[in-house]
């Protein structure tokens, strides 16, 4: 293609290239035009969202550049790619990112200063880009930041939904869930109408043999869903590297509408076809950790799947080299089992459509694939049922069983007779109806499997993939603890503390080298510094203070200790063991004296999170956690000395203003249930203190800053079985003595109608307590002593925080994707010349 371009021509294109602005000036230039010509304002109708569209679209101008310099780049060197499927990407706000990764968000400050506007108001009007539900999904747009500062040649592949995760209100103490209807005005995101494919469901499926008397199979009939790309160019930090996150979008085959049955006076019926085809990508299943096991959700997966790996394929075959070298050009990540389908669609691409054999096939199958689990909550474990799969896409199970059978026999051979190992490994369980286990096909058809923390990829090998650990050999099994990336979670987030740390690092190094923050070690005895490391905390927790007043009413002390657990509402994150333990500090400062209580610690306990909307208990404990709020935050005799606080609609953008703000933070879940975490590295990166159980990437942390600035307590992983079993069969268990002396007062009425918390308290009292709530009572009481204690001790507080954060180099989502890189993808960064 470039070398028909004849020269003159390239000339003319050269001259009117376009080319991103370097000033402040070249800045307002761009900022002024939008706002005249793409927006049809002036300076007097431009109000801050005019404002927060013309500056996003000047920098989506500045992005564009590097980006399609990448893309060339890319292209041109036919190097190996990595594609990282993930259902959800929960990205926040972009353009504060986008302008400090591009390293121009002082131009931007003092452009939009001189304009009238001050940028941090500017930067709030954006909507949070919020597809996905928690972890996975953020996870997910921290590796994408990594890819692209590392240099990697990478691309995501996702849905857009028209609808994120449901915006959160509270209303009477209870969620209500109002619609997050986020593309009104996105900036951000390039419709690619020329990019579609055709994704095909339902139909039958024909044998015949071909001219080579070789068995054949098409997929025939049903019917054809449009899918178009929408891309989202995701830059690097201190890179020209902008790579690509593509969104697919699900449309009509037929267009906006079947004029056959238009024309026919069938109105009605051609609109409801064009409204069934977007549903597809509608809306973001709104569950964290549980499966649900809804049709539409599998006709998401296979939509958004097949479209992406058509995509792929479409790109190698570019390079015109033979299928075997596939596997060298293209590392397909599968972000949980949600994208598992891309397995059997390439087995298919490459048996029915390509006309490989079945095992020249599958062998570049499974060199193409890895596979990351995250979570081991049977109820989060993907099943879908054989009749569904074979009525939506009846070739696909053919070979699901076909990939079982080669699977199982090979067992067979290597453990005969073991019929047990048979129905245990089987991908199809034997349940009626029959259910496809997506773990089990997304480890056959893997070449790496991993888990996310020490403790949790340690667990998938020796209690649920057991069994496969035996087959395959350890070998396949790895390890990658989770990271996240210092340029939003600590440069973007605490501006002050990260320049902070530049003054005494040498500068912004370590927001690339993350283990660069070790040499704050050797300040942590100098007066100045400490005395400004624990300003800017006290400033972020005023902010938060003041933001708690304007929006809830609640006037909070920034001088209290702020006790912070953020993140999705669910049982086995245990924040009903949070608010107990609230509700029994607040009778303990109602038994005491008034001069006991003057001596006691000052507390904000600060919640936040969603419920799934079909999650009953987690919505009663958001009920629960206002209750008390109600109470205690009007009690004159408690006055500051506790504040309980629900912050409604936590997402991203709340995360960035919340977690700089917090002295210490819960990270709770029962031993052995939370994979990693990954608020947890945020906040002790921005100098909050944690306290933990021994779970997921908690232990690492603790290794790496030492047990004592971590404060750590409960049951151990193993024993969570062993208690579970004494509790139904033991027969001298009993209930925790504070907890049962916090269900009476419960019960008492103190906090509204008692059958509002029943259920709550009976999962624990009466139902065998399974996130081991009351065992764990007493070392959480106990271990939040310490932790007043702790704070009271300012000094020995700061060395804790300043010590932390200088040993939290590990957790830069840098470290881990360079491990996916070298471990699993095997690829290789991709410069240019910058
Ligand atoms: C989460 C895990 O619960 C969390 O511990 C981990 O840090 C995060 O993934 C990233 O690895 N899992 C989910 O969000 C989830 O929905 C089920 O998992 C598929």
């Amino acid at each position: 293609v470039e070398a028909s371009i004849p020269e003159p021509q390239r000339e003319t294109w050269r001259k009117h290239q376009a080319k991103p602005f370097a000033d402040k000036d070249g800045f307002q230039r761009e900022l002024v035009r939008h706002v005249e010509t793409t927006l049809a304002r002036s300076m007097f109708n431009c109000d801050e969202s005019a404002a927060y569209s013309a500056c996003a679209l000047a920098f989506r101008d500045r992005l564009v550049y590097d980006w399609n310099r990448t893309q060339q780049r890319q292209t041109l060197a036919d190097a190996k790619r990595v594609y990282y499927l993930s259902l959800e990407f929960l990205m926040g706000r972009a353009l504060d990112n986008a302008m400090l990764n591009i390293g121009q968000k002082d131009i931007a400050k003092a452009g939009l200063a001189e304009l009238g506007f001050r940028i941090e108001d500017v930067i709030e009007q954006e909507n949070d880009a919020a597809l996905g539900n928690g972890g996975l999904g953020r996870l997910a747009a921290c590796f994408l930041d990594s890819l692209a500062t590392l240099n990697y040649p990478a691309w995501g592949y996702g849905l857009r939904y028209r609808y994120g995760i449901f915006k959160q209100e509270i209303i009477d103490g209870y969620q209500v869930e109002v619609p997050d209807y986020w593309l009104d005005f996105n900036p951000w995101e390039f419709p690619r109408h020329d990019v579609t494919v055709d994704i095909q469901f339902y139909g039958h499926v024909v044998k015949t043999t071909d001219e080579n008397g070789r068995v054949v199979h098409r997929w025939e009939g049903g019917e054809t869903v449009k899918a178009v790309a929408y891309d989202v160019p995701i830059p690097g930090y201190g890179t020209s590297t902008t790579n690509n996150l593509r969104l697919w979008s699900s449309k009509a085959a037929s267009g906006e509408f079947d004029f056959q049955k238009f024309n026919n006076g069938d109105y009605e019926s051609s609109v409801a076809d064009q409204q069934r085809a977007e549903t597809i990508s509608a809306v973001l299943y709104p569950n964290d950790n549980l499966d649900r096991g809804k049709e539409l959700r599998l006709k998401q997966q296979y939509f958004w799947v097949a479209a992406s790996l058509y995509d792929i394929v479409r790109r190698f075959k570019k390079s015109k080299r033979p299928w075997k070298e596939f596997p060298d050009q293209v590392a397909i990540q599968l972000n949980d089992t949600h994208p598992t389908l891309a397995i059997v669609e390439l087995q298919r691409i490459l048996v029915d459509i390509e006309g490989l054999g079945w095992d020249e096939a599958w062998d570049i199958v499974t060199r193409t694939f890895g596979y990351t689990n995250h979570t081991v909550l049977p109820e989060a474990l993907e099943k879908w049922s054989v009749p569904l799969v074979q009525h939506l896409l009846p070739r696909h199970l053919q070979i699901i069983y076909d990939i079982n059978l080669f699977f199982l026999q090979s067992v067979e051979r290597q453990f005969p007779n073991d019929r047990d190992l048979l129905r245990r490994v089987s991908i199809i369980e034997e349940t009626n109806p029959k259910m496809i286990r997506m773990a089990h096909l997304a480890i056959v058809g893997s070449h790496k499997v991993n888990g996310v923390a020490e403790l949790h990829s340690d667990l998938i090998k020796t209690t649920i993939f057991k069994d496969f650990v035996d087959i395959y050999g350890p070998d396949k099994f790895t390890n990658v603890t989770n990271g996240i990336t210092p340029r939003r979670w600590l440069h973007q987030a605490n501006p002050r503390l990260s320049e902070l740390i530049a003054s005494k690092t040498g500068g912004y190094g370590f927001l690339t080298d993350l283990t660069q923050l070790n040499k704050l070690e050797l300040h942590v005895n100098d007066a100045d510094f400490r005395r400004e490391w624990a300003e800017i905390k006290f400033n972020n927790k005023v902010r938060l203070a003041k933001y708690i007043k304007d929006t809830l009413g609640i006037a909070v002390n920034p001088n209290a200790l702020f006790d912070v657990q953020v993140k999705r509402i669910h049982e086995y994150k245990r924040q009903q063991m949070n608010i107990f333990g609230a509700i029994h500090r607040y009778l303990t400062l109602k038994e005491m004296t008034p001069e006991e209580r003057a001596k006691q610690q000052p507390r904000v306990s600060i919640f936040g999170g969603k419920a799934a909307p079909g999650y009953w208990m987690a919505k009663q404990i958001i009920h629960l956690i206002n209750a008390v709020g109600e109470v205690v935050n009007n009690d004159k005799e408690i006055g500051d000395l506790l504040k309980v606080v629900f912050i409604p609609d936590y997402n991203v953008s709340k995360a960035e203003m919340i977690i700089p703000a917090s002295d210490i933070s819960e990270h709770i879940s029962t031993a052995g249930t939370e994979a990693s975490g990954t608020s947890n590295m945020k906040f002790v990166l921005n100098g909050g203190l944690i306290i933990g159980t021994c779970d997921g990437a908690n232990i690492e942390i603790t290794r790496e800053i030492g047990d004592e600035n971590i404060f750590l307590f409960g049951n151990l992983a193993e024993n969570v079985e062993d208690l579970r079993h004494a509790h139904t069969y033991g027969g001298d268990w009993t209930l925790d003595p504070s907890l049962a002396r916090v269900f009476e007062e419960i019960e008492r009425g103190t906090f509204g109608n008692p059958q509002d918390f029943a259920a709550i308290i009976s999962a624990v009292r009466d139902h065998g307590d399974y996130y081991l709530v009351s065992d764990d009572f007493h070392s959480y009481l106990e271990t939040h002593k310490l932790v007043d204690e702790a704070y009271r001790d300012k000094e020995g507080w700061t060395t804790k925080s300043i010590l932390s954060v200088a040993r939290m180099g590990f957790f830069s989502s840098d470290r881990c994707i360079n491990e996916y890189a070298e471990g699993i993808w095997n690829i290789e960064p991709l410069k240019g010349e910058e």
